[in-house]
């Protein structure tokens, strides 16, 4: 039977230095705010966001909520997004996506302050991300570093296989596995011989959307297994992109979903947004 990494667990770790951190800021007079923009009423977002504006409540950050209707234009959310990229009670901006299709997402975040995107999104803090110079990491990715070092695995060296090569969690998850040494593969729809790619893997980061595509012939004997999925099984229930019941005795580590990084994700935000705090106010 595998560790099953506790991400609520360490993320509860997170969110308690974070908040010891935002206690003493506030005795100096500092206080850190996040922005969270909402734009139509997706069910999942909203989820999402209220995990957001609760975390920031449970640190002691000041959280200011922009629920939009789906029908605003692209004029009224960039408007938005200016004005809270000139507000000083805001040191992070988060517009959460996916936005109404009439809003192209890529013009919205390339307006952002990069000083203040905490998701890490804008071109500036991706490419600075690339190079290894960053003040923010993208919250799942650095959320699933932190499980990993839970587990007192070390990546230096090791195979690591990521699955999903999406702009949010693929690509950089692969880039902050290679910036620890990992040796990194990754696979997408395309990838042939994805189960053989996968059964090598010492590490294996699932993000596909694809519920329980992971089965344990793709696991090799005590790897880490981290599944990044939130997904539905046949009966709407939420599960991951890995099979846990199949792979819970090969794995060495794994992640359950729900429980494994999402509460991480979370924890993320609230310490890229202490970060951008702390830069704003020149602590
Ligand atoms: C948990 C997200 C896909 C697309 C856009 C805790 C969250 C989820 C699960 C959460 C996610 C996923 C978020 C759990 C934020 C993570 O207990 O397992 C927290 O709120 N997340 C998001 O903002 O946008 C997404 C997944």
């Amino acid at each position: 039977m595998a560790n099953i990494i506790d991400g609520k667990a360490v993320s509860a770790q997170v969110k308690e230095n974070i908040k010891a951190e935002a206690a003493e800021l506030k005795a100096k007079g500092i206080e850190i705010g996040l922005a969270v923009v909402i734009v139509g009423d997706d069910p999942a977002s909203q989820v999402y966001v209220r995990n957001k504006e609760k975390a920031c409540e449970y640190v002691g950050f000041n959280s200011y909520k922009y629920a939009l209707p789906a029908e605003t234009t692209e004029e009224e959310l960039l408007a938005l997004v200016d004005k809270l990229n000139n507000d000083d009670n805001v040191d992070g901006i988060l517009v959460q996506l996916p936005l109404p299709k009439h809003l192209d997402d890529k013009l919205i975040i390339n307006n952002i302050r990069p000083d203040k995107d905490v998701d890490a999104f804008h071109p500036v803090n991706v490419g600075k991300i690339m190079i290894g110079d960053y003040s923010f990491l993208p919250c799942t990715p650095a959320g699933v570093m932190e499980l990993i070092h839970s587990t007192g695995v070390v990546v230096s060296g090791k195979k690591c296989v990521v699955v999903g090569r999406s702009n949010i969690v693929g690509k950089p998850m692969a880039m902050l596995l290679l910036h620890e040494s990992g040796t990194v593969t990754i696979c997408h729809s395309k990838t042939q011989d994805l189960k053989e790619v996968c059964s090598q893997a010492d590490i294996l980061v699932a993000a596909v959307g694809r519920p329980k595509m992971i089965t344990a012939d793709y696991v090799k004997e005590g790897a880490v297994v981290i599944d990044v999925g939130m997904d539905r099984d046949e009966n709407g229930k939420l599960c991951g992109d890995v099979d846990f019941e199949d792979c819970k005795e090969k794995a060495g580590y794994i992640t359950p979903v729900p429980g494994g990084v999402g509460p991480m994700t979370i924890a993320m935000l609230m310490k890229n947004t202490l970060t951008a705090g702390k830069l704003h106010k020149g602590v």
